[in-house]
């Protein structure tokens, strides 16, 4: 098939997601062209068999990498549906598939406005805050909605996401769940196990946006810090990062916790960890919790969102009620108290990952794909 992926280039689920599948099907011959505002972290040009379209060039970009840019001036939305529209003259692409809401459910609207009975088939991936915080804007909601029914097919990442944007876009039916995916060559517990002696070592991962509840996560490492020899790995970066910085160094503890920063490849930093804090006020999923599992890593998350359909509670990590630090502290010390339910638990962690094994969650993609294709017939 020939498609057309479209995703934001800032570090971020929907990115690692979209430029991910690109690659596996690029492997797997299809021909596939990614449209990104820059290029997306990770991007790696030579030999993924994916030909990228970026609309303005790398250093010109003023954004921090870790923002989402839903604010789209004027010129550069232009731009992007100019584009796509000399493309798909050029490349007759069989699917448009967009990942996140915002700015793109517009963007493939106005190329099918453009174009009418001559567009590829457009499928939309709603991946997260496109619904919960745009999706229920008052004035922006309803366009939203009106730009999703004019696609001609949604999937989301799990099926609480599903069911609730279903609800508020107000969809004849629900999106298609197709769950994200780990590439399981790339996240695997360490192949040498490390037997030197060292801190209990705990590790959040994230674009640092408020909706990560920073705080919860410092208050839960506070807790553990004071009864147990622990460090705090945080990697990535974003708005919440100064507020953090300085509740560390108020409480004193800076010194055991180490800030990585942004990082295209996470996998080695998740492999080495102990424990993975994923306190989110909402998640659709969390990329990263299945990253953690993947790794052999239990997660520790909140009970919000699509993440009780990612992590399961008592078995692969344990799932408290969103700003619950104390009760996260208690189940954490328990857990690294007890070594055999410790050891059993990375165990179940690593192979409930395999349930989302890139290869078989590809597929999904490319049925899907073809369902809609043949629902709609050949482009006219
Ligand atoms: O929706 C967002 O805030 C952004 C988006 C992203 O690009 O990081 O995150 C969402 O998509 C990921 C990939 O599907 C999911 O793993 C995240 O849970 C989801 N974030 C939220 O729902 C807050």
């Amino acid at each position: 098939m020939r498609i057309a992926m479209i995703c934001h280039s800032s570090f971020g689920g929907s990115t690692r997601i979209a430029t991910e599948l690109s690659f596996e099907l690029a492997r797997r011959g299809h021909k596939v062209h990614l449209f990104s505002r820059t290029a997306p972290p990770g991007f790696r040009d030579a030999g993924n068999g994916v030909t990228l379209h970026r609309i303005i060039a790398d250093q010109d970009d003023q954004t921090h990498p870790a923002s989402l840019y839903t604010y789209w001036p004027k010129h550069e939305y232009q731009k992007f549906v100019s584009h796509l529209l000399q493309s798909i003259a050029e490349e007759d692409f069989d699917i448009l598939h967009f990942h996140y809401a915002i700015p793109f459910a517009f963007i493939v609207q106005d190329v099918k406005r453009h174009l009418g009975k001559r567009s590829p088939p457009v499928i939309g991936t709603l991946h997260g805050t496109d619904t919960t915080i745009h999706g229920r804007d008052p004035v922006k909601g309803p366009s939203l909605a009106r730009a999703l029914f004019a696609t001609d097919g949604l999937t989301s990442v799990s099926f609480h996401h599903a069911h609730l944007s279903a609800g508020v876009f107000g969809l004849p039916s629900c999106p298609e769940v197709i769950p994200n995916f780990v590439d399981l060559s790339v996240f695997h517990p360490p192949v040498k196990v490390d037997e030197e002696k060292r801190k209990i070592r705990i590790t959040h991962v994230s674009n640092f946006r408020p909706i990560k509840d920073l705080q919860c996560v410092a208050r839960i490492f506070l807790g553990i810090h004071t009864r147990m020899d622990s460090e705090l790995w945080l990697i990535g970066d974003g708005e919440e990062m100064e507020k953090i910085q300085s509740f560390f160094k108020q409480e004193g503890i800076e010194e055991d916790v180490c800030f990585w920063g942004l990082r295209p490849n996470v996998a080695p930093l998740i492999a080495q960890s102990d424990l993975l804090l994923m306190p989110s006020l909402y998640e659709s999923f969390c990329l990263a919790a299945l990253e953690g599992m993947a790794c052999g890593v239990p997660v520790i998350a909140s009970n919000a969102g699509g993440l009780p359909e990612v992590v399961i509670h008592g078995k692969t990590g344990f799932l408290v009620a969103v700003g619950d630090y104390s009760t996260a502290v208690d189940l954490v010390v328990n857990l690294l108290s007890d070594q055999e339910k410790y050891r059993a638990m990375k165990e179940a962690a690593a192979l409930h990952a395999l349930k989302f094994d890139q290869k078989k969650i590809v597929s999904l993609y490319e049925d899907y794909y073809k369902r809609v294709e043949s629902q709609l017939g050949e482009p006219q």
